[in-house]
């Protein structure tokens, strides 16, 4: 039990839930009973006191005025966004009343929980809930939205999600951000990497719009959108050409060698260059540099994953730091995600053996809008928490056609009124983070940690946990799993055998130490879990999925004949569409902007600072040109995942494609072609 909650003042360490991969230690600043300021926590090797500007700015998310107090039942129209006040025990007895008659009626796959890691919490993004739905035989959700595709092509290659420990970027003499917005997405790794700089390492980023991180590079190389794997075939050519690989270490720790450096043959430079948009020169000042400096490290992000091709690409980059020896040097190798290291017991925590048939439908929520609109038997009910897909979701206009359903009953657990909650039929509020006690493990760094209930529930809010127990109850669930305590299933998802390197953190420890690093043995000092226990340059299992069992380039879908290719990534002070809806982090974003390359505005007649209509068969919307060279001529992106605002069109996923990528069911966003005019 947390005894900070009883403290009205004081400093009380905690952890950032947000869907980031730093996962900062923090340290929250109390008194009179209310957080007056977040700060970084020194003492955590990681964070090592600096947080980002979103967090910093927390509190005034946590008190901001507009923050669901009590339960909402819909008056209005579907989407009108107007609601009254109910009670808990109204909203619990309308919710499964409602799904009681569903499951007697249609059966309870008609019901689909919908979420995502809008809290990183474990128990709260992905136990109570997992067990619930699992007991209930509701429709299962496949959670691709985010990082699916890469980690199938990734783990094809390395076994799982297994990288370098991030803090060894420092060892490190060149290091590349690949596809990553790094100063805003994982601003710790920069961190590292500014310190491996100071001891004169380079730092090359590769990316489709010049950004703050592609500022910071010493060398910036702009590629084409969904070119990548072409690029990193192409330095595989040059690297067995000019004999910068490393033999030894290909015979003992890879198969498939051979096959690759006759395979690479066909990816020449000259090539290369065509498909890429990279120069001839560039690709082999790329390739020596690579070939010759060590430690060399590639952080893997997820810009390149969220193509038609992306499992496949982050396959072939993954095969890069194998060909020079890189995984045998300290602050060599590659980071796409480390969570298989801290691997926990998710049967223990979810408890799957709950689902009675196990045949149960799996949906996969890049396609929620074709779901709620075409699936049979239709989905009767929704149940979203942790996630906002009205704004977040592939094909925009769809999922909204599909909300608007008058035969939907939806429910929707969150902070604020999102953009989903306007379509509920019922709106739960939930808890911040600081108000409820969960554990945390990093996809980035090795460190496990626990948050600590610290301040009290904001208005009637509730966690997703207890939510859930309120919800067992309410529908006559009597397995004890429901009366669990967070103490019982922290320490349940921690007593995991499998994983040796959880073996001393237990829940006591973490209520002592906050954060514990988990003893993480040198990768490859134990066999890989890939079929062959080595890393996999050629795949027979890849063979076996229908894929080309060598890394190889595919071409992105050309989806229609629109002039350009629109990569509508993240912004820096939001998290995905989280403070899109806070006055504060809106007001340092300022508006949704589209980077367009001048000799593309020049042609449109489109003048820097001019809004412009950006449209294709799925939807339209209004953003503001930023007319340079930024983006290569053809390209366009945009930043962040806005909230509807009166007067103003800017629901970036109502242009991207709901089409699912090569591997793991992944999602396409930066896929899609639009056009682009002046309004
Ligand atoms: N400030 C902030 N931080 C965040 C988030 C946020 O919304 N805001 N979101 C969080 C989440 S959930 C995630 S998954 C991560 C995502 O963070 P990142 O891993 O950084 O991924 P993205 O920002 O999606 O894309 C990274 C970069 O890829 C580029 N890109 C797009 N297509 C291509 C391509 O084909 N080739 C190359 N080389 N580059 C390409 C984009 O221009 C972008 O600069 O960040 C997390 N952290
Ligand atoms: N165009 C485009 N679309 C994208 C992306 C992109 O780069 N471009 N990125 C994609 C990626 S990588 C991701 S991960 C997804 C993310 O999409 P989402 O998972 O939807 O992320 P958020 O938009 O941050 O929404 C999270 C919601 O959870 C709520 N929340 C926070 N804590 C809790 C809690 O404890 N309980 C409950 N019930 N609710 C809580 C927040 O208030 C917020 O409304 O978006 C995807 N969409
Ligand atoms: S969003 Fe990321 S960088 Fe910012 S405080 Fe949270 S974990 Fe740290
Ligand atoms: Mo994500």
């Amino acid at each position: 039990m947390s005894t900070y909650i009883n403290q009205p003042n004081g400093v009380f360490p905690s952890v950032c839930s947000l869907d980031c991969p730093d996962q900062c230690g923090l340290l929250l600043h109390k008194e009179n009973g209310k957080i007056v300021k977040i700060s970084g926590d020194p003492e955590h090797p990681v964070t090592q006191g600096h947080i980002c500007n979103k967090v910093r700015h927390m509190t005034e998310r946590i008190y901001d005025e507009k923050r669901l107090k009590y339960p909402l039942k819909r008056v209005g129209k579907k989407g009108e966004g107007k609601f009254e006040q109910i009670s808990w025990d109204e909203a619990i007895e309308t919710i499964t009343n409602q799904w009681k008659m569903l499951i007697k009626n249609d059966g309870p796959e008609s019901i689909l929980p919908y979420s995502f890691y809008g809290n990183m919490g474990r128990l709260n993004a992905e136990g109570m809930d997992r067990r619930f739905f699992y007991r209930m035989g509701a429709s299962l959700l496949d959670q691709t939205i985010c990082q699916a595709a890469g980690s199938v092509g990734y783990q094809y290659t390395m076994g799982g999600s297994f990288g370098m420990d991030p803090e060894d970027t420092i060892h490190s003499k060149l290091i590349i951000f690949w596809g990553i917005n790094a100063v805003s997405t994982n601003m710790h790794q920069v961190a590292l990497a500014q310190k491996a700089r100071k001891n004169g390492a380079e730092i090359v980023v590769i990316d489709v719009h010049k950004n703050q991180t592609g500022r910071l590079a010493d060398w910036f190389i702009p590629i084409l959108p969904g070119t990548d794997a072409a690029l990193a075939l192409g330095l595989m050519h040059i690297l067995f050409a000019e004999k910068l690989v490393d033999d030894a270490f290909l015979k003992e720790h890879t198969i498939g060698y051979d096959e690759l450096k006759e395979h690479v043959k066909t990816y020449d430079p000259v090539s290369v260059s065509e498909i890429t948009g990279v120069p001839v020169d560039d690709i082999y000042k790329l390739a020596r540099m690579y070939g010759k400096t060590s430690p060399s490290f590639i952080r893997i992000g997820n810009g390149i994953q969220h193509h038609d091709n992306g499992g496949m690409c982050i396959r072939t980059i993954s095969c890069l730091p194998a060909l020079t020896g890189q995984w045998k040097v300290k602050g060599g190798g590659a980071i796409k995600g480390n969570s298989g290291y801290l691997a926990f017991n998710t049967n223990a925590l979810q408890r799957p053996d709950l689902l009675e048939n196990k045949q149960t439908r799996v949906i996969n929520m890049n396609v929620l809008g074709q779901a709620l609109l075409d699936l049979e038997p239709s989905i009767k009910s929704l149940y979203v928490h942790g996630c906002n897909p009205a704004v977040v979701t592939p094909e925009g206009n769809k999922v909204r056609q599909g909300l608007v359903r008058e035969d939907l009953f939806t429910v929707v657990h969150d902070l604020f009124l999102t953009d989903t909650a306007k379509y509920a039929d019922i709106i739960l509020p939930a808890t911040s983070s600081f108000e409820n006690t969960d554990f945390y493990t990093s996809y980035w760094h090795h460190f496990i940690q626990i948050q600590q209930q610290v301040i009290e529930p904001y208005g009637e809010s509730k966690s997703n946990v207890d939510v859930f127990r309120l919800l067992a109850k309410g529908m006559g669930f009597e397995e004890s799993v429901f009366d669990d305590s967070e103490e019982d299933m922290i320490a349940q998802a921690l007593d995991f055998s499998n994983n040796p390197s959880l073996k001393n953190i237990t829940y006591e420890r973490l209520m002592k130490e906050n954060f514990i690093k988990a003893d993480i043995k040198p990768l490859l000092e134990n066999k890989l879990k890939t079929p062959s226990g080595k890393i996999e340059l050629y795949s027979e299992r890849m063979k076996k999925h229908g894929h080309s069992p060598l890394p190889i380039y595919n071409p992105i879908e050309k989806d229609s004949e629109y002039p350009y290719l629109f990569v509508p990534a993240p912004n820096h002070n939001y998290l995905n569409s989280t403070f899109s809806n806070n006055e504060k982090h809106v007001y340092l974003e300022k508006e949704p902007k589209l980077f367009i390359n001048q000799e593309d505005a020049l042609k449109k007649g489109i003048a820097d600072g001019e809004v412009v209509r950006v449209w294709n068969n799925r939807g339209d919307c209004e953003l503001k040109a930023v007319v340079g060279d930024q983006v290569l001529p053809g390209v366009v992106v945009s930043l962040g995942l806005w909230a509807d605002t009166p007067g103003t069109k800017q629901l970036v996923n109502s242009l991207t494609p709901d089409r699912i990528s090569d591997m793991g069911g992944g999602a396409t966003f930066f896929s899609g072609r639009v056009n682009v005019e002046k309004l």
